[in-house]
């Protein structure tokens, strides 16, 4: 082969290869929401990005000594966004949004904690922290008032609205 066309051909294998990495934030998915009715939606980091952002100060946590600035959606806005909290006040009273990480790890609020109508605790899906883009494999959801960190679910992968069972369900 000509040098020319060696160039060329070496041009033509990497330059996709230099342009597909790193993988656009925007392009990166985000978490999975399931609506009460068990439909899936894949939000897309752009999307989350399209929502209006909300600020949310954090005191700090044990071992530290500054407060943290979250930015991001509120997560009535996000669950919104894909129509996974429609319903009445009483079929909303009695659901729960479950918090999924990428270990597994679970934590609940209620519908009634963030929806504008009840108490519209300005819960977010945080986006940037302390003005740092959060990597989308680490997304968390800051949940303003709690005195402990453990319903701030990291690495989120799935949030679902869940309907609660009747208290002699096991
Ligand atoms: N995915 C996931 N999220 C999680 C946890 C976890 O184990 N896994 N631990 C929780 C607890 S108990 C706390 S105190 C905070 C700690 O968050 P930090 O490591 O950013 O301080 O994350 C919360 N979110
Ligand atoms: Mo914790």
């Amino acid at each position: 082969m000509r040098p020319v066309v060696r160039v060329a051909v070496a041009a033509a294998l990497f330059l996709p290869v230099a342009l597909a990495s790193p993988p656009a934030r925007a392009d990166a998915p985000g978490p999975v929401i399931r609506d009460a009715a068990g439909d899936e939606h894949r939000l897309g980091m752009s999307e989350l990005a399209a929502l209006p952002a909300v600020r949310v100060t954090m005191p700090p946590g044990k071992g530290q000594t500054a407060p943290h600035l979250f930015e991001g959606p509120l997560l009535w806005t996000v669950l919104s966004h894909v129509g996974a909290v429609g319903g009445t006040p009483r079929e909303l009273a009695g659901r729960a949004i479950l918090l999924e990480g990428a270990d597994q790890y679970r934590a609940v609020l209620a519908v009634g904690e963030i929806a504008p109508d009840f108490e519209g605790k300005q819960v977010i899906l945080a986006e940037r922290m302390d003005g740092t883009d959060i990597d989308p494999a680490h997304l968390r959801v800051v949940v303003p008032g709690d005195r402990r960190g453990a319903r701030g679910v990291h690495d989120l992968t799935r949030i679902s609205i869940v309907a609660v069972p009747d208290g002699t369900a096991r």
